[in-house]
């Protein structure tokens, strides 16, 4: 526990002028609220980690109860478990999710009140567990949520990095990264130093004779390193079940950092040997849609299949039961190409160590995978080369080399006369060096593939994978549109909205069954309802506007339209698109008369998002993004009429607070290149209208809501490949629009236009493959109609009342449910209340 602080002052995030001056901008009925937002009671920093700490092992507590019950009833139950293989889980904090599924957060806050705390400040001294990039490592946070709350018996396996994502620090517009060490005084992970397992690498492979003169592998030599499992309890909302997540950490095996070493006086080589272990689990690669090929990164991801799949098979074993039950037992999904290995170390564990023939092995092991593919991108697709294959594991190329075999055999019975398909579909591609393709294996490997939206997923059957559509049929593949919890980002993120959808719904059952939202649509018209809906937006961007008052130092009107791009930092999400536009709606302000200027819809722009630290142009956009903020913010002409801030470090706490502010979002990947986006989902079902190609989920979102609510503008993904080809060939006019903007910039008006050049020349001169000219015009005109459209109040919340009506598609549970039925053959345990 902790004890009631005694030192109280007032703290702000400000200074009392600054105070004054953001209370002047605004407006009358909300400054009442603003004022509570700025006087916060505060204590010190070591009475808030107190409180922290407090609550943190009070909740964890009640958790580890549930957590043990829920694994012996599993394994009493004894019912086929699902293993969520993923190199990432974008968790963030687990303190006020804790609360929230255990159903207690209000006794919470009432316990820290009468000690003198607000449960918010509590709550925001937790450090975001970031073992994730983005998009991919949030859903598979999303999932564990969404399997625990319909109690199935789940596991997630991953990585317990010692730095997650980096810090994102902006330093005179430019991204600096800082490293991300989040794991000292962590409450809610418990280290198991007794489940470990010796993983090898390097050595070599000998064959030999049986007793039975049968032929064997043995992969002898070579290094050990030894992997230790940290558990996490993944608690269900209002269920009893409190799942695992079981994290790897890498360590010097016990044989190896032992004291023959210092006794023989090799003291260096002793610490060398321990600290090359430690490498493999210390970093997450920062990288998010791009694969470099690098060893340390293949490193990681054997050492935490092999991990894994020790720790799978072991618990089957202990069942008794024959191989040929295991895809009755077992069902393991790979979150992208990422655990692909496991395929290979699965048959590798069957036909080396249990003695199982080579075909019954390979039936299980096709039982047992799902495959899931996120993005069609092509630098994003995993190619291993085959040297370094080798060296690292021997034995495992060898099994993929036969693997090829029987599959290329199979495949030239199936198509004697074409020669040409066997080297399309080769898991080997014949370049130099040799690369080992990793999505193929991971299809031939599987019973399912999937893709994360109905868009991608026909992508994925026409283009990348058509020959394998050819060789199996279609029902290999197949499609999952991809979700969001409600839990987190809605009831969590949003708690004035849940609570106002729960009264009009008589209660919360919305939160497990969202499809329930549509009762919502009968208050459409409901003056006092859509007054308390604008009420609670309001709120929520005043909450925002202190954010960027306390990270950036500017002030924004919270009337003004909230136009929100927050995700990656990516060409194909087209953040330049966004900043190009808002130039050219700077440079029309600039343009206007004082009586035009009265006209003008006032608008922030919000960006946040990371950039790859490698990736340059990323990096680029960003700089220029924050140089337009300084300008434009600073132009007195301009005033509230337009804002431009950049969010530094945009995680998934800050997304809780950002997702339930916006009034519009902007999701505008070139057509054909994202491979679902889930942030939308997010931003509609916090009654955020988005602006959006027709790309990844977008498509799902518009059926369901209705074409009338959302602002699609752009070429279609059929049109890409013919404008990237013309444009090759030289038939490329710049947009007359973007050509003034580009001008601007070449004038110097946002620094040095060296800064930029790349950029533009990405555009004009290399054949602007992400069609940022192409669909310029239609994005500023749509974006003129969002303006007309925010400025009729009554209209707008109407579409803003009825998409979230139309969201309960989007629930995780609802994405659970049809891996449950169509991929993974597995159904929850009954769990009595
Ligand atoms: C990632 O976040 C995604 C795809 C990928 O190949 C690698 C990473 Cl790290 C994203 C997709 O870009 C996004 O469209 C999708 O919504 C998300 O994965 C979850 O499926």
């Amino acid at each position: 526990g902790f004890s009631r602080p005694k030192h109280k002052r007032t703290f702000t995030g400000f200074g009392p002028s600054e105070i004054k001056n953001v209370e002047a901008s605004i407006p009358e009925p909300l400054r009442e609220a603003w004022r509570k937002y700025s006087a916060r009671e505060f204590t010190t920093k070591e009475e808030f980690e107190a409180a922290y700490s407090g609550t943190a092992l009070a909740f964890r507590d009640r958790l580890i109860i549930e957590w043990n019950r829920t694994q012996q009833r599993q394994t009493f139950t004894d019912q086929k478990r699902v293993y969520y293989l993923s190199l990432e889980f974008l968790m963030g904090r687990a303190l006020d999710n804790a609360m929230l599924n255990v159903g207690m957060k209000d006794a919470a806050r009432e316990g820290l009140k009468d000690l003198g705390f607000r449960i918010e400040d509590v709550i925001s001294q937790e450090h975001d567990a970031a073992l994730g990039n983005g998009g991919l490592g949030r859903l598979a946070a999303c999932f564990l949520d969404s399997l625990a709350t319909l109690n199935y018996p789940a596991w997630g396996y991953g990585l317990r990095y010692r730095y997650g994502i980096f810090k994102q620090e902006i330093v005179n517009g430019y991204q600096m990264e800082v490293p991300d060490y989040w794991l000292d005084n962590n409450p809610w992970e418990f280290p198991r130093h007794e489940i470990t397992v010796d993983i090898q690498f390097y050595g070599h492979v000998k064959k030999h004779q049986d007793e039975n003169g049968k032929l064997v592998h043995s992969w002898e030599g070579g290094d050990v390193v030894q992997a230790v499992a940290y558990d996490v309890p993944i608690p269900g909302y209002g269920t009893k079940t409190t799942n695992n997540l079981r994290l790897w950490s890498s360590k010097a095996s016990s044989g190896e950092f032992d004291f023959q070493k210092f006794n023989a006086g090799d003291y260096e080589s002793a610490v060398a040997d321990q600290q090359n272990a430690e490498t493999i689990s210390a970093v997450l690669y920062p990288n998010d849609n791009l694969e470099r090929g690098k060893e340390l990164r293949l490193k990681q991801q054997y050492f935490w299949c092999a991990a894994s799949l020790f720790d799978i098979v072991r618990r089957f074993k202990k069942t008794k039961r024959a191989w040929s039950e295991f895809p009755d037992q077992v069902a393991i999904q790979l979150n992208d190409t990422h655990p692909t290995l496991a395929i290979v170390e699965l048959q590798r564990i069957l036909i080396d160590i249990e003695g199982l023939e080579w075909d019954e092995a390979w039936n299980i092991v096709t039982k047992t995978f799902g495959y899931t593919n996120h993005t069609v991108l092509p630098e994003a697709l995993e190619k291993w080369s085959v040297p370094l294959v080798q060296n690292l594991l021997p034995r495992h190329l060898q099994i993929i080399y036969d693997i090829n075999l029987f599959f290329l055999q199979s495949v030239e019975k199936q198509f004697p006369n074409d020669r040409e398909i066997l080297a399309r579909v080769s898991i080997i591609e014949e370049s130099h060096p040799k690369m080992v393709r990793m999505a193929y294996l991971a299809i031939i490997g599987s019973h399912k593939v999937n893709g994360v939206a109905e868009l991608h997923s026909d992508l994925l059957k026409t283009t990348l994978f058509k020959d394998f559509v050819d060789i199996y049929g279609p029902d290999r593949f197949t499609n999952v549109t991809n979700g969001v919890t409600p839990r987190r980002w809605l009831h969590q993120a949003n708690p004035a909205l849940s609570s106002l959808i729960a009264q009009k719904l008589g209660g919360h059952e919305f939160l497990t069954d969202l499809t329930l939202l549509d009762k919502l649509e009968v208050f459409v018209d409901d003056k006092e309802f859509r007054r308390q809906w604008a009420e609670i937006k309001s709120h929520n961007k005043l909450r925002l506007a202190k954010l960027i008052k306390e990270t950036t130092g500017y002030t924004v009107n919270p009337e003004s339209l909230f136009d929100v791009q927050v995700k990656r930092i990516h060409e194909y999400k087209r953040q330049q698109l966004n900043i190009f536009g808002v130039i050219h709606r700077y440079l029309k302000i600039k343009g206007m008369s004082a009586e035009e200027r009265k006209k003008v819809v006032p608008r922030v722009s919000i960006f946040g998002g990371k950039a790859a630290p490698g990736y340059w142009m990323a990096k680029t956009i960003i700089h220029l993004i924050n140089n337009v903020a300084s300008v434009v913010n600073n132009d007195s002409d301009v005033g509230d009429l337009l804002k431009v801030i950049f969010i530094e470090d945009y995680n998934v706490s800050k997304a809780e607070i950002i997702c339930p502010a916006s009034d519009i979002s902007e999701h505008i990947s070139t057509a054909g290149t994202e491979g679902s986006g889930t942030s939308n989902m997010k931003f509609v079902m916090n009654g955020g209208l988005i602006i959006g190609t027709c790309d990844g989920a977008n498509i799902e979102i518009t059926r369901e809501i209705g074409d009338q609510n959302i602002f699609l503008f752009g070429n279609l993904a059929e049109d890409v490949e013919d404008l990237r080809h013309r444009h090759f060939y030289g038939d490329f006019q710049l947009d007359p629009g973007l050509a003034k903007v580009f001008k601007a910039i070449k004038d110097n008006m946002f620094g040095d236009a060296a800064d930029f050049s790349a950029l533009t020349a990405s555009i004009e001169e290399h054949g602007d493959y992400y069609l940022v000219s192409d669909d310029f015009h239609s994005y500023v005109t749509t974006h003129e109609m969002v303006d007309e459209a925010f400025v009729n109040k009554e209209e707008w919340l109407a579409k803003s009342i009825t998409s979230v009506a139309r969201m309960g598609f989007f629930s995780t549970d609802r994405v659970i449910n049809e891996y449950a039925d169509s991929i993974w053959n597995v159904e929850p345990l009954a769990v009595k209340d």
